[in-house]
């Protein structure tokens, strides 16, 4: 009998975990199609990287119980909201808050939420443009509403975020006060960075637009 309900048990989790899969794809499809067409389009492809995960069974188990919820799935899928992921890190700051407006404009999406941590970082440096989405997903008996987070950053936000994960990665005592500024510090750098290239980007921008109306112009000449 405990054999059988453990079966049922695994059979349900999968099923659970299969609707973030979907979703998964469903998001990754429509980036993908946003990044085609905008190449098509203005000849300029803003998304520098994609990537995307799911959580695994482990710790989704292990954030319910830090958030203090019951483990029965319907509180795991109202409080645990980035089971799926997906990462976007973009050339620019602006190509962030394009993709970011493509996507909250697509009717068949629902935005739970949007944190800017790019406007308000976070105190230890963090930032990057969080969204949280609700995909429908068509199953063969029913349709299931799915959450998935989006992160989208600059290359220079994902730098510094990759890194300071991988420093603190498995580091659970206090870490020192000199640490945590110098680690501010290299957030400040990234952000100045990100300024630089954006200044860079623009002068060239207007340099080009300079040679083609001269061009236009001889044209007609
Ligand atoms: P992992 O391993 O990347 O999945 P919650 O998601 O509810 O626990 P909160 O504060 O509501 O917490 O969510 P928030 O702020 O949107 O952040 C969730 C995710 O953003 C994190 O997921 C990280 O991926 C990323 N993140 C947020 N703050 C930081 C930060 O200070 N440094 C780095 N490197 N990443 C950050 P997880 O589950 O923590 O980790």
């Amino acid at each position: 009998d405990d054999l059988r309900k453990m079966k049922g048990l695994k059979k349900e989790m999968m099923r659970f975990m299969m609707g973030y899969k979907f979703a998964l794809e469903e998001i990754n499809t429509k980036i993908s199609i946003l990044q085609q067409e905008f190449h098509y389009i203005h000849d300029y492809n803003p998304i520098e990287n994609v990537s995307s995960r799911l959580k695994s069974p482990e710790s989704i188990m292990k954030k319910a119980g830090k958030k203090g919820v019951g483990l029965s799935l319907v509180n795991i899928k109202e409080n645990v909201r980035d089971i799926a992921g997906v990462r976007i890190t973009c050339s620019f700051e602006a190509d962030i808050y394009r993709l970011s407006a493509m996507l909250q404009n697509q009717d068949d999406l629902k935005v739970l939420e949007v944190k800017d941590y790019i406007q308000n970082p976070k105190p230890n440096g963090y930032r990057s443009l969080h969204l949280l989405l609700v995909v429908p997903i068509f199953m063969s008996d029913r349709v299931e509403e799915i959450c998935v987070e989006v992160q989208i950053r600059t290359i220079a936000m994902d730098f510094w975020a990759s890194l300071e994960h991988k420093i603190y990665y498995k580091y659970n005592k206090e870490v020192p006060a000199d640490i945590i500024l110098e680690l501010k510090e290299a957030a400040d750098s990234a952000t100045e960075l990100d300024r630089k290239m954006e200044k860079i980007q623009l002068r060239m921008n207007r340099l080009k637009d300079q040679v083609s109306a001269d061009e236009d112009f001889s044209e007609i000449l």
